[in-house]
Order: C-alpha cells, then sequence, then structure tokens
C-alpha cells in the first residue's frame, strides 16, 4: 500500500492507504509497544479520526519495531513504570485506566479492525489484539497474560470475551498460570485468525482488508454489531438496533411519520402493509 501519514503523535503512527485502509502503530518499541494514558489517548484520537472518515473500512492495529535488539511487538500491556494507585499516570498526575475505553471504541467502531502482531501480545495488550475484529499473526508472536504475576488483571473482555473465543478451561489456564504461548498454539485455540511470516505480516493484512472492502459496508457493519449482541449485552442490543433505525430512516414508512408530525396532521401508515 502507499502509506501517507494521516497526522503525527508522539506515540503511535497513523497512516491512511488511500483506498480505505487505516494503520495505527504503537510506537515505543524499547518498551515492547507497552502503553501510557498518552499512547492510548492517541489512539482514541487516531479511532475518532477513523471513525468519521466514511471512505475509511478497515483499520490495521500493529506494533512499530523492531527495537534496537531486533525484537518485535504488537504490546506489552500498561506501561507498568508509571502505575500508581489508581491506574497509570500521566503527564499532569492523573492515574488512568484508559485502555477500557479504547477495547470499548474498538469493539464499537463500525468498521472492520483488523490485529497484526508481529511479536509480543502480553497482558493489556494481547487483550487489545482480543478484542479486535480479527487477528493475524507472525510465527514468532507471543501471547499471554501477567495480571496475577504482576497484580492486575482484566476482568472484562479479558477474561470473558477470551472464554468466548477459547473457551472456559483455556481461559482460566491462561489467566491462573501466565504462561506465554506461540502463534501456532494461538491459532489452534482460536486466539488468531492465521499466521504469516514476519515479513508478510502487513502484506497479509492489506489482502485482507482489500477482501473485505469489496463488500457491502452495510451488511459488514452490522454483522459486527450482532457479533457484539450477543456478547455485549443491552449496549450490544443497542448499537445493533441503532443501525436499523438508520436503515428504516431511508423507508417512505418512516418518512410519513416524521412528514406528519412537521405537516401537524395524524400519519397514514395505510400504504405500508405487516410484512409476514
Ligand atoms: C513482553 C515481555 C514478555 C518481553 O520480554 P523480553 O525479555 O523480550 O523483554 P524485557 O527485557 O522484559 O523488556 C524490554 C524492555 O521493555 C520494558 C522492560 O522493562 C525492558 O526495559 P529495559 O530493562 O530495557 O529498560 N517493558 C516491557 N514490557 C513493559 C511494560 N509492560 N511496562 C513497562 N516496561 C516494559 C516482557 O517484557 C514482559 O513480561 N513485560 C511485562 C508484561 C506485563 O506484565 N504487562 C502488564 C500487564 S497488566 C496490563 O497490561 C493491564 C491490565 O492488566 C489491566 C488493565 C490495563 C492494563
Amino acid at each position: 500500500s502507499n502509506w501517507t501519514e494521516w497526522k503525527s503523535y508522539e506515540d503511535i503512527l497513523f497512516h491512511n492507504s488511500g483506498d480505505g485502509i487505516a494503520r495505527i502503530a504503537i510506537n515505543r518499541p524499547e518498551k515492547r509497544n507497552a502503553f501510557r494514558p498518552k499512547t492510548v489517548c492517541e489512539m482514541l484520537d487516531a479511532f475518532n479520526l477513523v471513525r468519521n472518515d466514511e471512505k475509511i473500512g478497515v483499520v490495521l492495529l500493529t506494533g512499530a519495531g523492531p527495537d534496537k535488539k531486533g525484537v518485535f511487538s504488537f504490546c506489552s500491556g500498561g506501561d507498568q513504570s508509571i502505575r500508581g494507585q489508581n491506574g497509570y499516570e500521566d503527564d499532569e498526575g492523573t492515574q488512568r485506566l484508559n485502555v477500557l475505553e479504547l477495547q470499548r471504541l474498538i469493539r464499537t467502531l463500525p468498521k472492520v479492525v483488523i490485529a497484526l502482531v508481529p511479536g509480543f501480545a502480553i497482558g493489556g495488550g494481547q487483550v487489545l489484539q482480543l478484542v479486535c475484529d480479527l487477528s493475524i499473526a507472525s510465527e514468532n508472536a507471543i501471547f499471554g497474560q501477567t495480571g496475577p504475576r504482576v497484580g492486575s488483571f482484566d476482568a472484562g473482555f479479558g477474561s470473558s470475551y477470551l472464554a468466548r473465543l477459547v473457551g472456559q478451561r483455556k481461559a482460566r489456564e491462561i489467566w491462573f498460570l501466565c504462561r506465554k504461548y506461540n502463534s501456532k498454539e494461538a491459532l489452534e485455540m482460536g486466539l488468531v485468525n492465521a499466521i504469516t511470516k514476519i515479513e508478510e505480516l502487513e502484506a497479509e493484512g492489506v489482502i485482507w482488508a482489500r477482501e473485505i472492502l469489496r463488500n457491502s459496508p452495510t451488511a459488514i457493519r452490522i454483522l459486527k454489531a450482532s457479533f457484539n449482541a450477543e456478547c455485549d449485552g443491552i449496549a450490544g442490543i443497542q448499537e445493533l438496533s441503532g443501525y436499523t433505525t438508520q436503515l428504516f430512516y431511508s423507508t417512505d414508512e418512516a418518512k410519513e411519520g416524521r412528514d406528519a408530525f412537521l405537516e401537524k396532521r395524524p400519519p397514514d401508515f395505510s400504504d405500508y402493509g405487516w410484512t409476514p
């Protein structure tokens, strides 16, 4: 792809392919792409720009690299060096756990988010790849949770949604033992969709993105909402039902209701049947 920089940030790279794909890369390779509140704020900003751009249908979320030693990472979770009493400390001294907002934004984004995992996906970084719609890993990728070892946990999507993907037994193993898993194991347990050579990871992501972009945006958007609805309770149903409201607004039947109100007359729905 012919990537051009969309917006310049400190902790992330943000590019646009010009043909429907955005690329967001966490860019702290010397810290295995651990995130601090600023990193997350920048990702929230980039994802919001993507959300509002009608030309973008697919986002590739990845980790920049390698570091000076040649090690690639997707993300190693929260930056433990700035972890405080109530979260992760930002430059103003406020403690935040804003990665939870990012998880929700990725899930409710009405576009497809593909994680490209070029190396470590650990802790909150594993959860970020988990909440993406699809995930492609390089052969060297390593997955795992560390919470119970470092005094943390993600009992939201990080556990419940993990269990939906890999089953209750495996999810409990992953969290209780804090082991690491290679990409083959991740594929076998349903944590990722595919494995590629690291040199081909981005190209493979672009191939998947282009295949998706050939399809109907509305169909994909509603399917994503329906996959979410099954897990996300009333918030999930709200997302799905909101899209049906949008579609309904385009019908003459719905327009009759609006027009009758504006014209201060009773609505006449007699032209519209009770479809079987
Ligand atoms: C990722 C892993 C397994 C890589 O191991 P290795 O041996 O390849 O690298 P190393 O030497 O551990 O790390 C390289 C540099 O990156 C820093 C390290 O401190 C080290 O720095 P220097 O010694 O070179 O100065 N680094 C790596 N991960 C970091 C992190 N998360 N925060 C700050 N610095 C980090 C290995 O590095 C590892 O296990 N990392 C920690 C993984 C972890 O425990 N993450 C936090 C889980 S909790 C969480 O993410 C979370 C949550 O549970 C709930 C809500 C929100 C977040």
